[in-house]
C-alpha cells in the first residue's frame, strides 16, 4: 500500500529562511526544512510533498486539491495565519487533519501575530520550537492517521457483527 501523503506548505516569505531575521527564524533555509521532514517522513512512513508560494490565493487552491489526495495538512501559513479567513474556510472545507506550525512563538511576539484565523481549523498547533516542529507535526500527525485507521477498523468490524 501507498504510504499516505501529507501536504506540507509553506506561506510567504518562508522562501527567505535563513537570511530573514536570522535571529528570529534561525539560519536553515527552506530546504534544510524540506530536507527535515523528508527526513522524518520516511521514518514514520509517510510521503510529502513540500510546497511553499507567497500568493494567497495559490496556498488556497493547493489547499482545496487535498481533498481526495492527501490524507492530512501540516501548514505554515506565515503571515496570513493572522489575516486570511479565506485560507481558513479553505482548510475547514476539505475536513482533513491540520497541524499548524509556526517557527516562532507567535505569543512571545507583537500583538497582531497572537491571534490565528488558522488555528480554527487546525487539530493542533506548534509554535516556538524552530524547524523542529515540523517533524514534530509530521510525528503528531502520524500517531492522528493511526488512530483513525484503528477507529476505521473498529466500526467495520461492529458494522460486520
Ligand atoms: C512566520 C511568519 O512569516 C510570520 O508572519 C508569522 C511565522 C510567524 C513563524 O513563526 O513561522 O507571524
Amino acid at each position: 500500500m501507498a504510504p499516505p501523503l501529507i501536504a506540507v506548505l509553506n506561506g510567504p516569505n518562508l522562501n527567505l529562511l535563513g537570511t530573514r531575521e536570522p535571529e528570529k527564524y534561525g539560519t536553515a533555509t527552506l530546504d534544510d526544512v524540506e530536507a527535515l521532514c523528508a527526513e522524518a517522513a520516511e521514518e514514520l512512513g509517510l510521503a510529502i510533498d513540500f510546497r511553499q508560494t507567497n500568493s494567497e490565493g495559490e496556498l488556497i487552491t493547493w489547499v482545496q486539491e487535498c481533498r481526495g489526495r492527501a490524507e492530512g495538512i501540516v501548514i505554515n501559513p506565515a503571515g496570513y495565519s493572522h489575516t486570511s479567513v479565506a485560507l481558513m474556510d479553505a482548510l475547514l472545507a476539505v475536513g482533513l487533519p491540520v497541524i499548524e506550525v509556526h517557527i516562532t512563538n507567535i505569543h512571545r511576539r507583537e500583538e497582531f501575530r497572537h491571534h490565528s484565523y488558522v488555528s480554527r481549523a487546525a487539530t493542533g498547533v506548534i509554535a516556538g520550537l524552530g524547524i523542529g516542529g515540523y517533524a514534530l507535526a509530521l510525528r503528531a500527525m502520524a500517531g492522528m492517521l493511526e488512530a483513525l485507521a484503528a477507529a476505521e477498523d473498529d466500526s467495520t468490524q461492529d458494522e460486520d457483527a
